[in-house]
């Protein structure tokens, strides 16, 4: 296409001959979803097991970890902490084979927020 020089008819109405546009753009950003890691109820595992795993796996502090396991002993279960997938994945693994291998049946699960 051939070039044509930029002429002072191409200026609409109202700019001035330095009028700059600036268009702010808002580019939609995509927070990666959250996982909410809860641990269950049951019958069998002592409750100083499970204020030792909230302190261990969860950095909790043992005033935090022992409220939490008695929400989970009243209620049934309660939530522990909210990370990304991958971070969810790996606290209830840990979880689980930390209990299996003492032999507890303490069960931990994740399910998006
Ligand atoms: N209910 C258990 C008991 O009485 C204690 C317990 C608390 C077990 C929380 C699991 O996630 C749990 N020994």
């Amino acid at each position: 296409m051939p070039l044509r020089p930029i002429l002072m008819s191409d200026r609409k109405d109202g700019d001035s001959p330095d009028a700059a546009v600036i268009t702010k753009t808002r580019p939609k950003t995509q927070r990666p979803p959250l996982y909410k890691v809860m641990l269950l109820n049951d019958d069998y595992t002592p409750m100083e097991f499970v204020v030792h795993v909230l302190e261990r796996f969860f950095g909790l502090n043992h005033s935090q970890a022992f409220e939490i396991m008695l929400t989970v002993h009243k209620k049934g279960l309660a939530v522990v902490g909210v990370f990304s997938f991958e971070v969810a994945e790996t606290k209830v693994a840990q979880v689980m084979d930390f209990s299996r291998r003492h032999q507890h049946p303490l069960q931990c699960t994740m399910e998006k927020e």
